[in-house]
């Protein structure tokens, strides 16, 4: 950034030029019904997790009553959850994803 005074001119430190976007956590929440194969390969289909990995974290959501299956732009969040919860609902599992401010 370069300012103009009276004096001549001041160079300063400028903001980055590249500023982050807002993120959001998209979250899977624990229910009683959906089976846990179907759990992990939700999170292996749409948030390309490796068996361990996605299995880590449905065993995660099971105990805790939900966890974080990514972070991501709001664009890519809101399509994320709106995967999710169609591909549950076409399989009638009450499966359930939201998403949240980080
Ligand atoms: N609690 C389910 C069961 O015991 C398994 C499950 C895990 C369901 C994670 C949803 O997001 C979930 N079959």
């Amino acid at each position: 950034n370069i300012r103009e005074e009276d004096h001549g001119l001041v160079v300063e430190e400028s903001q980055p030029e590249t500023k982050k976007p807002r993120m959001y956590k998209v979250l899977i929440l624990n229910d009683d019904y959906t089976p846990m194969d179907f759990v992990v390969n939700v999170l292996k289909r749409f948030f390309h997790m490796d068996t361990e990995k996605a299995t880590r974290v449905m065993l995660q959501i099971h105990y805790e009553g939900q966890g974080t299956a990514g972070i991501f732009t709001s664009d890519v969040a809101e399509t994320k959850v709106a995967l999710v919860n169609d591909y549950a609902r076409a399989n009638d599992h009450p499966l359930m994803s939201t998403m949240e401010a980080e």
